[in-house]
């Protein structure tokens, strides 16, 4: 017998157990236990009913996903799944935690589900590129009607106890968090009753009364927007619509055939890098569980623009206590109305209580003083990009903080070795690069100083944690690993409009390729001023920094969204970029002056110039080590910048590629177009000596 799966008796129960940490994934061995099990169930004449539950921390959360993409070995899931449906005795599955795509596949596989209230179920395979392909697709719409099933197969939601229990996903919901006890007691009153098997496969009240009805072509429109450049989504839909159209063992065939189609998709590949990558990017070379972790249950926030506020609404929202000071009572006033009006607007929608909206804004006590600052944890920074102001800043926090504080600065170029320099204590110096709108990008770029120390790096990586964000851990330079990269493809993309390309055809390209918003439209968002003022400071430190169309922009306080005109022009109120003619007239009167010639510019060229010189710098990053892994430049990328996550971020999409194809075009542009920004990365060239990637680094 398997040791991750056991079989034992407990009064009339027949009792099958998984215990197979962290998550008692369905792997082979797992399987192949879990059929063991259920045969000596059969064979024990003394179970009346059969109970399948699991050790740990959760219920099975679905196939083991790093077997994908290698042979499969028998038994397969969706034929675990159909034998313990086959059953003459009754199986309960009793859940805890969560029991999500194939676990909860094969739950229900067994005749009757209880849960803890705790629990939470779902079908996320969509999330991974696939679609539930152990019968999930079959079964769940049998149970929830076709509208039910279909928003959570292809959304990948989650669904709690008591709902599921409303849409007859689950029998029974019980308190209190012995689910062993809950089960039996379900399973051993069930044996008293008597009570015969009872196969989802066939219950099909529902499924006769929604044959051929519209819902799936609705659906499949909403789709298109709401999953757009997406292949799994619809998939799901084909195959739930399947289990209208078809008996249930063809309804089965076809959602093989679909789950096949989705397994050998490169979306698969892409999503399922990303999510190994977006838990490997918490574990930090020359960091361990044993790592000591400072306390942080207060915060400190300097400046009340819509950086400093997004921030401040990060440690509310989890109940930790911010004091946020500006230099006038104007500023403050205008923040903590941004603030207030943003939570209103999450009340307006549901997400939020007016009581839970009060009790944020509790949390957020405004001050003109840094004195205020003495007692916190950690203070974040977050005043307008200028080195002389932040020194002076951390000066002064120095001056004021408690020993321990750490001193952070959201800084999203600067370097954070200087700006440490202003204090005494550098070793608690660290920058932590938030994203625009900062309450609600996900990524958090923590940047670690040169003498930054092991605890403060810990420390801010838990953080992220805390304030549910993926934190990744980056090494010092001018943008670090974000905003280093999206210079060089904004250049580019800069260079490429000089040449003869239009804004539109470059934003298109990118939004093409699965990016929520092109080069441009981005500006537009980040405001014009800010990559304005960056290469200024650039100039004013001495750099040779190439005139261009956008710093008239600026110059004519064409800013972006916030001016209702920047690279584009936006109506009153809206987001939505519109091409604006003076904007072409002001680039044609650019390229006069600097002589240019327009010329044709392809789609292709576009897409190799913007994407390819950031596969270069990301080479040379890694090189320098400012990134570990390229799998920590994947993670920045898809949660700072919406590069698609199905695509698993700019250098697993190199991969995809071929280094080989990207260092070719990369020499022809280092001739053509020329600059540093094309000399190819050693590394790249290594790699491509050596025939590997760099996900083999
Ligand atoms: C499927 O079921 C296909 C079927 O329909 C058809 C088959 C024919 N496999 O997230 P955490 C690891 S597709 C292998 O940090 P949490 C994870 O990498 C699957 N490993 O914890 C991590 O490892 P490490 C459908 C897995 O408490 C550790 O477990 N199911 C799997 O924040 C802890 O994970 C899903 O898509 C797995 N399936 O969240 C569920 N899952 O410690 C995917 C996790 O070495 N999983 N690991 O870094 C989740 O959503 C979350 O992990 C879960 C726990 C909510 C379960």
């Amino acid at each position: 017998m398997s040791d991750v799966v056991t079989y034992s008796r407990e009064q009339s129960s027949g009792v099958i157990t998984v215990n197979y940490p962290p998550v008692n994934a369905l792997s082979h061995a797992v399987r192949s236990g879990l059929l063991a099990a259920l045969e000596q169930g059969q064979k024990d004449a003394e179970a009346k009913v059969l109970l399948l539950v699991c050790e740990g921390r959760t219920f099975i959360a679905g196939a083991d996903i790093r077997e994908f993409g290698k042979p499969m070995q028998e038994p397969g899931l969706p034929e675990v799944v159909n034998t313990f449906e086959s059953s003459d005795k009754p199986i309960v599955a009793a859940i805890h935690g969560t029991a999500l795509g194939g676990g909860l596949e094969t739950a229900l596989g067994c005749h009757y589900r209880v849960a803890l209230s705790s629990a939470k179920v779902g079908l996320p395979e969509v999330k991974l590129g696939l679609l539930p392909g152990a019968g999930g697709t079959q079964r769940l719409p049998r149970l929830t009607g076709a509208q039910k099933a279909l928003e959570m197969i292809t959304t990948g939601e989650f669904v709690g106890a008591k709902d599921a229990l409303a849409l007859g996903i689950v029998d029974a919901v019980e308190d209190g968090s012995d689910i062993r006890a809950a089960g039996l007691a379900f399973a051993n009153k069930l044996a008293d009753e008597g009570k015969p098997v009872r196969r989802v496969r066939d219950i099909t009240d529902k499924i006769d009364a929604e044959k051929g009805s519209d819902v799936f072509n609705q659906f499949r429109e909403g789709l298109k927007k709401r999953a757009r450049g997406l292949f799994s989504p619809f998939k799901c839909v084909d195959a739930v619509e399947a289990a209208f159209n078809l008996p249930f063992d063809e309804g089965m065939k076809r959602e093989r055939e679909l789950f096949m189609e989705c397994m050998e998709s490169p979306q698969r590949a892409g999503l399922i890098h990303s999510f190994f990558a977006e838990r490997e990017v918490s574990k930090v070379k020359g960091l361990s569980k044993d790592t000591p972790v400072r306390d942080v249950k207060t915060v400190g926030v300097i400046g009340a623009g819509t950086m400093g506020g997004g921030i401040a609404m990060n440690f509310a929202n989890v109940g930790i206590p911010v004091t946020m000071v500006e230099v006038k009572q104007e500023a403050l006033d205008k923040g903590l109305a941004i603030i207030r009006r943003n939570y209103e607007n999450s009340a307006k929608k549901g997400k939020l209580t007016q009581e839970q909206v009060e009790e944020r804004m509790s949390l957020i006590t405004p001050s003109l003083t840094y004195d205020d600052f003495k007692d916190v944890d950690l203070v974040i920074e977050a005043v307008f990009e200028n080195m002389a102001i932040k020194k002076e800043i951390f000066s002064k926090l120095d001056a004021v903080c408690k020993p321990g504080a750490i001193l952070a600065s959201n800084t999203s170029t600067l370097d954070i070795d200087e700006i440490a320099s202003a204090t005494k204590r550098p070793e608690d110096v660290v920058g932590m690069h938030f994203f625009s709108p900062a309450n609600v990008m996900k990524l958090l770029e923590n940047v670690r100083g040169e003498k930054t120390s092991d605890e403060v790096k810990a420390t801010v990586m838990a953080v992220a944690k805390k304030i549910k964000k993926v934190g990744v851990l980056v090494g010092n330079c001018h943008g670090f690993v974000g905003n280093r990269m999206l210079h060089k493809r904004g250049a580019e993309a800069m260079s490429l409009v000089n040449e003869g390309a239009t804004p539109q055809q470059v934003d298109k390209v990118l939004t093409d390729l699965g990016y929520p918003m092109g080069q441009f439209a981005m500006s537009d968002l980040a405001g014009i001023d800010v990559g304005y003022r960056i290469r200024e400071e650039r100039r004013n430190a001495g750099e040779h920094v190439e005139p261009s169309w956008m710093d008239k922009l600026a110059e004519q306080n064409r800013l972006g969204q916030k001016t209702q005109a920047g690279v584009y022009r936006y109506e009153e109120g809206s987001r939505k970029p519109i091409p604006d003619p003076e904007v072409d007239k002001l680039i044609e009167e650019f390229r006069k002056e600097q002589g240019i010639t327009p010329r044709e510019i392809s789609d292709q060229e576009i897409l190799e110039r913007c994407m390819y010189v950031m596969i270069n710098e990301g080479a040379k990053i890694l090189e320098e080590g400012i990134a570990d892994r390229s799998l920590d430049i994947d993670i920045v990328w898809i949660y700072g910048y919406g590069f698609p996550a199905y695509r698993g971020g700019p250098m697993f999409w190199a991969d995809q590629l071929g280094l080989d194809t990207i260092l070719e075009a990369v020499k022809t542009y280092q001739d053509t177009v020329g600059g540093e920004q094309w000399k190819p990365a050693a590394l790249l060239e290594k790699l491509v000596a050596e025939g590997k990637t760099f996900g083999d680094l």
